[in-house]
């Protein structure tokens, strides 16, 4: 959608007509009108395929066609009619290419034929998959440690591709996973062990019409996890207290017009979300947090010295917990002065928020990437675990902790081996179901493995999906990385930045996606996977394949075993990818959970895996659920720099990631350009700047390293004091590598220290209405 630039306040609620409209302009675009209102249909349906958008949960699939914008858009970018063919390739070499935006890239279509990189054309050339698989074994097998090969998992992998992956690599002898959750929720999945003893959420469904408050902190449902919006629409006209922290006022979290209301479309009607919407700092939540429980503690504090009912749940404290005492302590002692400059709200506000949390029978604590992503992501996440702790809102009905994960099977990934980290328990199982011995060394995540390869230990680089050239932080050094190694593979759908940040061979796998038919040797098959509340269910896709010549994840994880391991294999490729069964089978007897995998998600809706936490086990260490304290209220302590502006890289409505729809953002008012700075009055004045005024963003390095992006354009926006915001993936050039979270190693891109100049270059003057 070719969007004039301009800067126009959007005045709607999120969803309503706006989204109707969206969508549909979506599919005639991708040429898909007709299908694509056919494919929408069998979307999150009991025979159908699970929406490639989001990881939220469906009430049980087995509910009528739920609307949802993104989740359109992603299956209508998924179903386009438009082509990446070899005559597109002849036509356009890679240096060509690498001078198009992200956009254009995506837009020429899918991918129809396995490609492979010929440096005297500079080009990608058609190969057969035999010739494409001969390749990456070679590769493979030149090397001398297979600790210099990095496996990469983007989380719309099904959980049957994923199995046979991590099968595959390790029979092949190494633990390198980077994977997309190091950038997204491993600041949940290393936190929460800490705190609870399991690294993943605590809440169905369901708990949210039997909640009374809920807390969205760092999320996005309107743009990210549309359907969550029906949760939060009920929950509000149930009275349920919805309070939102967020440097934004998204959308969504203000109002939102549901769709599948007849009544709020006809009367254009809308329904309030959040009770009270606090703009908080970027990076000012673990303030925010202890601030909240510096308020409960103490009025807990005065209601046991008056004899009045305790306001925190003692009972469940003192059977459940450890830890209390020296958290009380730290929060008495925390200054409500530090606690403000920080968090950048008043006392008063914070006490509110307090005040409707402590009220609160049943409390659900939602949380997304504006709390994981900063340098103490995990930190983060453990203070919202206190948070529930304090009133046991652990295991119990209408309450618990809430991660809302970001791809769509990125979850149930993890659950069947992708890991770097794998424990003894997996290794031995895996050992013993296959009968190799599984290396047991720590591998790499993402940011190891960056490291790894930029000191030139890594030679092959292989992607199963995603988009890692453009995901990842400090581009200069990263993609140069990449660019010197000897191969890099990339299983994808469609043309990326990655397959242009290339080796010096190349391979593109290209592959069915969820929405088509997969047929192998005993018929169609179905894949499964997991959603953000651990609910596993298969999936059905019933399109016609982008071509004839793509393979399935599962088929191509099976061919590039068979040609890189050969006779040395002992494991049955070509057996196992016949019936998906069969994997599911061998996927249950390495992890026991999936008993009865293949009987359980015949049954419409599937199977919830357990969360001990729920049920109130504590699988720490202490067998209790732990208070963790933070330390202090910064997220980094080494940045005092006075002219620090903090920059966190936020999604448009208009993107799943790496790839945009269009390149406007309308909940945000943004039209025709992603090229900008969100910056409030008083910060623009301090500078001298004006709205659409063009500067420079540049890091505050402390290494030296010069890191910035050119001529952004100003909008002037409500967004609290010192920090500003601005698009991913436009400003990963910006952050640091070293900039990650020591525990989780998930990148600081929600918390950059930076500084804004003026652009040498002129102005574009381009824009239109206010602004
Ligand atoms: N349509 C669509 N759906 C998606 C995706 C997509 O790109 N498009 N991506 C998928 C993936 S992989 C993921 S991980 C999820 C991401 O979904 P979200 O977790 O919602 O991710 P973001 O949009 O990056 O940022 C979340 C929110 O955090 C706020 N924020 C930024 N910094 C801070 C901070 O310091 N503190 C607080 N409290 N808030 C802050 C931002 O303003 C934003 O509203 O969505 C998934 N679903
Ligand atoms: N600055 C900044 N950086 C970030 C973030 C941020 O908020 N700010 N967010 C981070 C997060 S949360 C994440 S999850 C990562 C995302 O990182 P990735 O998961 O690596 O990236 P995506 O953009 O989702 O990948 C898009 C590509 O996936 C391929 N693809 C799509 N569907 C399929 C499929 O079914 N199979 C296969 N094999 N390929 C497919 C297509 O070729 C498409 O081009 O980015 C991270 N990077
Ligand atoms: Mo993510």
């Amino acid at each position: 959608m070719s969007d004039r630039k301009a800067i126009r306040p959007y005045h709607q609620p999120a969803g309503g007509w706006g989204a109707l409209k969206a969508l549909s302009e979506h599919l005639v675009e991708q040429g898909v009108a007709i299908k694509g209102a056919a494919t929408l249909s069998r979307m999150n349906q009991p025979q159908g395929f699970d929406c490639p958008g989001c990881a939220w949960p469906d009430p049980k699939h087995t509910s009528s066609f739920e609307f949802c914008e993104n989740g359109g858009k992603a299956v209508a970018w998924e179903a386009t009619a438009k082509r990446c063919t070899p005559e597109f390739f002849a036509a356009h070499s890679v240096t060509e290419l690498s001078g198009w935006s992200d956009y254009e890239l995506e837009m020429v279509g899918r991918l129809t034929h396995p490609m492979a990189y010929d440096a005297a054309s500079d080009r990608y050339l058609p190969v057969s998959w035999d010739e494409a698989f001969a390749i990456v074994g070679r590769h493979l097998n030149a090397l001398p440690d297979p600790n210099m090969a990095e496996f990469y998992t983007s989380g719309r992998t099904s959980n049957e591709a994923a199995f046979l992956y991590q099968l595959f690599v390790r029979e092949y002898g190494t633990n390198n996973f980077p994977d997309c959750s190091n950038m997204c929720h491993e600041a949940t999945s290393v936190g929460l062990p800490q705190s609870l003893g399991v690294g993943k959420g605590t809440v169905l469904l369901e708990d949210f019409d039997k909640t009374d408050c809920i807390f969205i902190l760092g999320q996005n449902p309107g743009t990210n996890s549309p359907r969550m919006m029906t949760s939060l629409r009920n929950a509000s006209r149930r009275g349920a207290a919805i309070i939102s922290f967020n440097p934004f006022r998204e959308r969504a979290l203000e109002r939102f017009q549901a769709p599948q209301s007849p009544i709020e479309m006809a009367t254009l009607t809308s329904t309030q979300i959040s009770s009270r919407l606090y703009q908080v700092r970027v990076g000012g939540d673990i303030a925010v947090l202890k601030g909240l429980m510096k308020v409960m503690v103490e009025a807990d504090d005065t209601a046991r010295a008056s004899e009045q009912p305790e306001i925190l749940d003692w009972d469940f404290i003192r059977g459940h917990t450890t830890g209390i005492e020296a958290l009380a302590d730290d929060l008495r002692a925390t200054q409500w002065d530090a606690i403000e400059r920080q968090s950048g709200l008043p006392r008063a506000e914070i006490e509110h928020a307090a005040r409707v949390y402590m009220k609160a029978e049943r409390a659900i604590i939602v949380y997304g990437m504006g709390i994981t992503q900063h340098r103490r992501g995990a930190c983060n996440v453990q203070q919202l675990a206190n948070l529930a702790l304090l009133r046991g809102h652990i295991g119990r009905e209408g309450a618990g902790l809430c991660p809302v994960r970001g791809h769509s099977n990125v979850q149930g990934d993890r659950t069947v081996g992708i890991t770097e980290v794998p424990g003894e328990e997996f290794l031995g199982r895996l050992e013993h179901r296959f009968g190799f011995k599984p290396p047991a060394a720590d591998g790499h995540n993402v940011v190891t493995a960056l490291e790894a390869m930029i000191r030139g230990e890594v030679k092959v680089f292989f992607a199963m999906g995603g988009n890692f050239a453009a995901a990842i932080p400090d581009w200069q050094t990263t993609q140069a990385a990449l660019r010197s190694l000897d191969l890099t593979v990339h299983v994808s759908t469609k043309l990326n930045r990655s397959h242009l940040v290339h080796g010096r061979d190349a391979v593109i796998l290209p592959c069915l996606g969820r929405t088509e038919i997969d047929i192998q040797a005993t018929g169609p098959q179905s894949i499964t996977v997991e959603d953000s509340m651990s609910m596993v269910h298969a999936s059905a896709g019933r399109n016609t394949p982008a071509s004839a010549h793509l393979l399935s994840e599962p088929a191509i994880v099976a061919g590039v075993a068979r040609a890189t391991l050969g006779a040395r294999s002992v494991v049955d490729w070509d057996n196992l990818v016949a019936d998906y069964d069969r994997i599911r089978d061998a996927i249950e007897d390495v992890f026991p959970i999936f008993q009865g995998y293949n009987a359980r998600i015949r049954v419409p809706g599937g199977f919830h895996l357990t969360s001990t936490a729920r049920e109130r086990i504590w699988a720490t260490p202490s067998g209790k659920a732990n208070f963790l304290i933070f330390d202090g209220l910064g997220e980094d302590p080494q940045q005092n720099d006075p002219e620090a502006l903090w920059l966190t890289t936020v999604r448009s409505h208009d993107q799943y990631n790496s790839t945009l729809y269009s390149m406007s953002d309308r909940y945000r008012g943004v039209y025709g350009q992603r090229d900008v700075v969100f910056l409030n009055e008083r910060e623009m004045k301090r500078r001298g700047l004006a709205a659409g005024d063009r500067v420079d963003l540049v890091t505050l390095s402390t290494d030296g390293v010069e890191r910035a992006v050119r001529n952004f354009s100003v909008v002037g926006y409500s967004f609290p004091d010192g920090c500003c915001a601005a698009y991913y993936p436009e400003t990963n050039p910006l952050i640091p590598l070293y900039a990650h979270d020591p525990l989780s190693f998930t990148p600081s891109a929600k918390g950059v220290p930076i500084r804004i100049v003026r652009s040498g270059s002129p102005g574009e003057g381009d824009l239109d209405g206010e602004g």
